[in-house]
């Protein structure tokens, strides 16, 4: 069986994760099944000259083994000593204080990253060389970028009320962004981690999209892919900046596989981070329905929590609405989630 999902950071790894789990386990009888993910890259961005893809490393760190399990991002076992050593060199020099923390064991990757780059090797070759080395094709797994040129999310905010200064992230991408006048545009990490998911931008807008070209692999991943999931990850910063690479939207709305999706939203609510604040910026309400009906164009079965089937949101023709308690506290619960999901399909093929 081959299965295609698309995943975001935290959310995702830990769905694919208990989705692993829920697998056969590898070179058992019966054990032939491929996934392949297709992680956001919009996230992405260079600080201190390193090339950082937040999404990618959340899910090769998650099922490698070697993630932070309490902080949702970086390494296990995480120090600090080249942070420390760096802000003594800014606070030296009168540079700004940096807001984006890169923990040592979390660095090698972004150095590897960022000299392979360098060196013209394409970013789904990088994944492909960092995902070995987690062992993640020894469990079945083949990790992608949903693309391999540069697109990064961006918000539109009032310009009084997070100013640009001479520590934020400059984008060649969001030259080309056209801001109304009295806004600009901040680099989404900027807006979540620097000033913690405010102000409410008038639009989030993935610079750079219109000319990304999906990586290799990824087309071919959705069009011959026995099952299609999309995993409990943000909606608009992460499953949607992943939609919005061209070709991608329409690869998942021809598949014959069904495509499944799991609600991040539990009563309204987001588990972990800003995904209100997201949807709120596109406005859309924060219902598991408001939520499904953003991929109303492609999805066949939709995974709710108990209680979340039923709301005012918009009714979703053509896609069945299954409840399924979604909190992913332990392994074991991201696993029966996972098979539920793959249950769905199996009803719906
Ligand atoms: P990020 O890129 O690290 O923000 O991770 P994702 O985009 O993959 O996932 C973030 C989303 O996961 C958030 O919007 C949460 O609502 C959702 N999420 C986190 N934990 C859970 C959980 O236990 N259950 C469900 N259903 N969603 C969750
Ligand atoms: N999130 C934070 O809130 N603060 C940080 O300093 C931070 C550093 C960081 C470094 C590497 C990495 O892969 C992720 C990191 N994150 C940090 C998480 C990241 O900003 C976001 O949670 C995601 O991009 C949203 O999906
Ligand atoms: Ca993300």
């Amino acid at each position: 069986m081959r299965i295609t999902a698309l995943s975001g950071g935290v959310g995702g790894a830990r769905f694919l994760r208990g989705l692993l789990d829920a697998l056969p386990p590898t070179g058992e009888p019966g054990a032939t099944t491929e996934v392949t993910v297709v992680g956001n890259t919009a996230d992405d961005v260079t600080l201190r000259g390193l090339r950082v893809c937040p999404d990618l490393d959340s899910v090769t760190y998650t099922l490698g083994g070697g993630a932070d399990e309490a902080r949702g991002w970086g390494r296990e076992g995480e120090t600090f000593t080249t942070a420390g050593e760096l802000a003594a060199h800014d606070a030296a020099l009168g540079l700004p204080p940096q807001w984006f923390a890169l923990g040592d064991r979390d660095t090698a990757t972004h150095v590897l990253r960022t000299r392979m780059l360098a060196d013209g090797v394409p970013l789904g070759e990088v994944t492909t060389a960092l995902a070995a080395r987690w062992g993640l094709a020894d469990l079945g797994v083949r990790l992608l970028p949903a693309t391999d040129d540069r697109a990064e999310t961006h918000v539109l905010v009032d310009a009084a009320e997070a100013p640009l200064d001479a520590a934020s992230v400059r984008s060649p991408l969001a030259a080309g962004l056209d801001a109304p006048p009295g806004t600009h545009a901040l680099h989404f990490q900027e807006w979540w981690v620097r000033h913690g998911a405010r102000p409410l931008p008038r639009a989030v807008v993935v610079a750079g999209a219109a000319a990304a070209r999906p990586a290799p692999g990824v087309l071919e991943a959705v069009a011959t892919a026995d099952v299609v999931l999309l995993p409990p990850s943000n909606p608009v910063v992460s499953l949607g900046a992943v939609l919005a690479v061209p070709g991608l939207r329409d690869a998942l709305r021809r598949t014959p596989a069904p495509v499944v999706g799991v609600s991040p939203l539990v009563g309204g609510r987001p588990v972990r981070g800003h995904a209100d604040a997201c949807l709120r910026a596109v406005g859309v309400p924060a219902t598991a329905r408001d939520v499904a009906a953003l991929y109303a164009d492609l999805l066949d079965g939709w995974l709710v929590a108990p209680g979340d089937e039923h709301g005012d949101g918009p009714a979703l023709p053509g896609a069945v609405v299954r409840a399924e308690p979604l909190l992913m506290t332990t392994r074991d619960d991201a696993a029966r989630i996972a098979r539920a999901a793959l249950d769905l399909a199996a009803d719906l093929a």
